[in-house]
């Protein structure tokens, strides 16, 4: 059998390379998807092409695993006497397969109800937080240097990957074997040490993601909008809340907001903020800030769903419906699409007419009974439950009827133009 299959050891070692490769890639453009600092620094044309290249390479990634599965058995049989190999091999599996199964169900997020991407997106964030200082570590000390000396001359499939000069160094270096122990020792401190660096720069992010953003989850922390100062409210006096809004009838948002914007967080004034509908209507209009917060308000309970994965359950939000806006200001017979514009000045989307007049699509202006903070859209926000987050416009200060379609901000940017959530 051996015989027959003469590159056994060099396909291993050529699996193990371009795994190792793809990895690489997927966790750093894995990390400037997600990553909120880094998520800053790009702007929103990058987003799309990185999300591309991730799907390509998690695909090939799956690809490889399907590669490695008929030369499993052999390889397990290889290395039976070795239970670290072992328990490295099925740490990694668990790892790889894994991340494939919940980057499909994250890809083709529109094929699953919101529940699935949810998990899914769990899976993925704990796996990357496990995952990624493992192999970091796991790269590091497969480095000649820092395996013990007498490890360096066993022939694994990792050998063929070395050069020759690193063999012939390290035949040369026989005289290691017989060192005393406090060499190795230092090594081992080393490795150690090295462990404990990656864990101790992983773990406050890592706590912070188990409270908040989607890890909140798992341990079920109440959510919402996360505290941030409010020294960005310069929107006086602050709205009213109705009594449904103060007793927040919907028990409480499930789960927690990620701030997305695709410009510098804009601040408004309430002594220059202003909120306009025009273009194909009867009654164009412009409201300053008291005008606008004395008009009639609802409150409703909705769900809120990010096309990447997480979800805000429960939201109590307060607004005024589109439809009474749209009402009031009497649609001229060729108006088509309501056009929205956010107050950071580049970020904009559409619904036509029937979507804009669904009874739960609101111009919403309090959550959970308080004012929106600045970071999550306020001081008006359009919220429309049924569809994907990216046509839940933040800052919203202008409405405009149109006759034409509009392609937003992210749909333009390779986004779904049909945003509907699957139920
Ligand atoms: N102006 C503006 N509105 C926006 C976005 C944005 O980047 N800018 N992101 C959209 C997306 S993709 C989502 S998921 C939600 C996020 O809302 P949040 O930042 O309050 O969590 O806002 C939507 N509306
Ligand atoms: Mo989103």
């Amino acid at each position: 059998m051996s015989k027959r299959k003469p590159g056994f050891g060099k396909q291993l070692a050529d699996l193990h390379r371009w795994n190792g490769w793809i990895v690489l890639i997927l966790t750093i453009s894995g990390l400037l998807l997600a990553w909120d600092v880094v998520r800053g620094w790009l702007n929103g044309e990058a987003r799309n092409p990185i999300k591309q290249l991730h799907i390509i390479l998690g695909v090939l990634s799956g690809v490889l695993i399907l590669l490695y599965v008929p030369l499993m058995k052999r390889h397990l049989k290889q290395i039976r006497q070795r239970p670290k190999q072992k328990g490295n091999l099925s740490f990694v599996m668990v790892l790889l397969v894994g991340w494939f199964l919940s980057g499909i169900v994250l890809w083709q997020i529109r094929r699953f109800p919101p529940e699935w991407a949810n998990g899914a997106l769990i899976v993925h964030d704990l796996l990357t937080w496990i995952g990624v200082p493992y192999i970091i570590y796991h790269s590091v000390t497969r480095i000649r240097w820092m395996k013990k000396p007498e490890r360096r001359s066993i022939k694994t499939f990792e050998d063929h990957t070395d050069n020759s000069i690193a063999s012939t160094v390290a035949a040369h270096s026989n005289r290691e074997f017989s060192e005393p122990t406090p060499w190795i020792n230092r090594k081992q401190f080393l490795k150690w040490s090295l462990g404990a660096a990656l864990a101790v720069a992983a773990a406050p992010s890592f706590f912070r993601w188990l409270t908040t953003s989607t890890g909140g989850a798992l341990t079920s922390t109440p959510g919402g909008m996360k505290d941030v100062s409010d020294n960005a409210n310069l929107m006086i006096p602050d709205p009213t809340p109705l009594p449904d809004s103060v007793n927040v009838v919907g028990g409480g948002a499930k789960g927690y907001f990620r701030v997305y914007t695709v410009t510098p967080l804009p601040t408004f004034d309430s002594k220059t903020w202003s909120f306009t509908i025009d273009g194909l209507v009867d009654k164009p209009s412009l409201w300053n800030w008291e005008q606008f917060i004395g008009m009639a308000r609802t409150v409703q309970v909705s769900d809120f769903h990010c096309v990447t994965g997480w979800s805000v359950y429960k939201n109590t939000w307060e607004g005024i419906p589109l439809s009474t806006l749209l009402r009031q200001a009497g649609l001229k017979s060729n108006a088509r699409f309501v056009k929205f514009y956010s107050g950071d000045e580049v970020y904009t989307d559409t619904l036509t007419l029937e979507q804009a007049n669904m009874d739960d699509v609101m111009v919403a202006v309090l959550h959970d009974g308080k004012p929106i903070h600045r970071d999550y859209g306020g001081p008006v926000r359009l919220i429309v439950p049924q569809m994907y987050a990216y046509k839940s416009v933040k800052w919203l200060d202008r409405i405009e009827l149109i006759d034409k379609d509009h392609i937003g901000y992210w749909e333009v940017r390779g986004y779904d133009t049909d945003a509907w959530v699957k139920t």
